[in-house]
């Protein structure tokens, strides 16, 4: 690990820079945001009233109406001739996000991105395959210029374009793919059907802007032979793509502290959760200057892992986005997350990690039917008893009745960028 990537500050020491960060960050939003300075006179807050991180609790938080009522540059902070770019969010849930940024900003993102290669174990010899959106999107320019930065060779293909994707696995011999998980599967499964895996020397994948199971990752690991997959998280409100990264130990993801302060929220009452519990995760940036996030409440659904990491790290770590808190499906009066009906799909090794949720509603009743794929080495005969037990299993674990049905190894639909493994019909009958 390249050590030039990363601070290396006490507890203290980094508790000191994000006291100074904070208090930075709530002046220069009060100075620079009519809304912000707005919402916090509101609380009684005044920026020389904030001191450390205890006084955090008492600023208001900020969510995305607080985007949607100054689209189309919201919390703007800076004067606009100071705004170099914007990056807009796939809009995954409800309009387009739009955030601005100052060149500081994109010196800052570059960085926090160049760590993320460094930590998953490269070096400038590496030839990295970039497999995500380019454009408006934070995902494809994040790692690119992150790539630059850090000096390795970057192959800026985008999303899609199998064929191209698998002509430079071949004739460039990329080391390292970044990719959804969801892209990387497909690309797996058609090495695999074209029997090129020996041809292949990918060692290493990043993956993020979804969940994904271990499955997929197992699956994905099997068929490059690879040394790692790493889960990479990120946001277009907290500059883009590689705010954390997964490291060596595979057990959680450190974020970047010196750059963003974490919280984890009960999504109800906005006060913290014990520590290990979860939570939605709530960020206030430290140096950002175009769009500051005060209290941003993100959506997304992890908890903190206490405990120092064994790969001697100091920076500490979140686990795994669980989920996305507008992802809850309520069903029959039951809050569902997907990522709960994918942990008991994960129990099941005759299952692949591909399933799709349908829910309508018959004679004003809500009923839900899960689509889960067939792994491809199970036999077809079992289905019945399979379903059977899936269905059963559902029941038990999540108070929900459900009907299963088992598909062929292939049979859902495969997608570039993230998949949607909900389709709520529900409001269209
Ligand atoms: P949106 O998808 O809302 O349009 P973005 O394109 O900015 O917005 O995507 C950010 C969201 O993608 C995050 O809030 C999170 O829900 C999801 N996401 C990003 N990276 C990961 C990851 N590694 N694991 C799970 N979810 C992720
Ligand atoms: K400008
Ligand atoms: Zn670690």
């Amino acid at each position: 690990m390249t050590h030039a990537y990363f601070p290396r500050f006490s507890a203290e020491e980094l508790r000191a820079h994000q006291e100074a960060g904070l208090r930075w960050t709530v002046a220069h939003a009060y100075n620079g945001n009519e809304r912000y300075r707005k919402r916090l006179q509101d609380s009684g807050v005044t920026p020389e009233a904030v001191r450390g991180l205890d006084d955090l609790r008492h600023l208001p938080v900020t969510t995305v109406d607080d985007l949607r009522a100054e689209y189309p540059l919201p919390l703007l902070s800076v004067p606009e001739d100071e705004v170099v770019r914007v990056h807009a969010s796939s809009g995954t849930t409800g309009k387009r996000k739009i955030l601005a940024y100052t060149q500081k900003d994109i010196e800052t993102w570059k960085s926090m991105m160049a760590r993320c290669y460094a930590l998953a174990g490269l070096t400038p010899r590496d030839r990295v395959q970039i497999a995500v959106g380019y454009g408006l999107w934070t995902a494809g320019v994040g790692f690119q210029l992150g790539c630059e930065h850090f000096g390795a060779m970057a192959l800026p293909i985008g999303p899609g374009n199998l064929d191209i994707h698998l002509q430079f696995l071949l004739d460039m011999q990329s080391t390292c793919l970044c990719s959804t998980a969801s892209m990387a599967l497909l690309l797996a499964e058609e090495v695999e059907k074209q029997r090129l895996q020996d041809r292949i020397h990918l060692k290493r994948i990043i993956f993020g802007a979804e969940p994904h199971t271990p499955k997929m990752r197992q699956r994905v690991e099997e068929v490059f032979g690879l040394e790692g997959c790493y889960d990479i998280p990120g946001m277009t409100e907290l500059y883009g793509p590689g705010t954390g990264l997964e490291c060596d130990a595979h057990d959680g993801l450190h974020y970047w502290a010196d750059q963003f302060i974490l919280e984890i929220l009960n999504p109800v009452t906005l006060e913290p959760v014990a520590p290990g519990e979860i939570g939605e995760m709530v960020v206030t940036t430290l140096s950002k200057e175009a769009s500051p996030l005060i209290r941003y409440r993100t959506r997304d659904l992890s908890r903190l892992l206490p405990d120092p990491c064994p790969c001697g790290l100091e920076l500490p770590r979140h686990d795994r986005i669980l989920g996305r808190s507008d992802d809850m499906i309520i069903f029959r009066g039951v809050n569902i997350y997907p990522g709960q009906i994918a942990e008991v799909l994960e129990t099941f090794p005759e299952l692949s990690s591909e399933y799709q949720i349908r829910l309508t509603r018959q004679h004003g009743v809500d009923v839900m039917v899960l689509r889960v794929e067939r792994h491809p080495g199970a036999r077809k005969d079992a289905d019945g008893n399979l379903s059977e037990a899936v269905s059963t299993c559902l029941r038990r674990r999540l108070m929900v009745r459900c009907a299963v049905h088992i598909l062929d190894p292939g049979d859902l639909p495969r997608t570039f960028a993230k998949s949607k493994r909900v389709l709520d019909e529900r409001d269209s009958e």
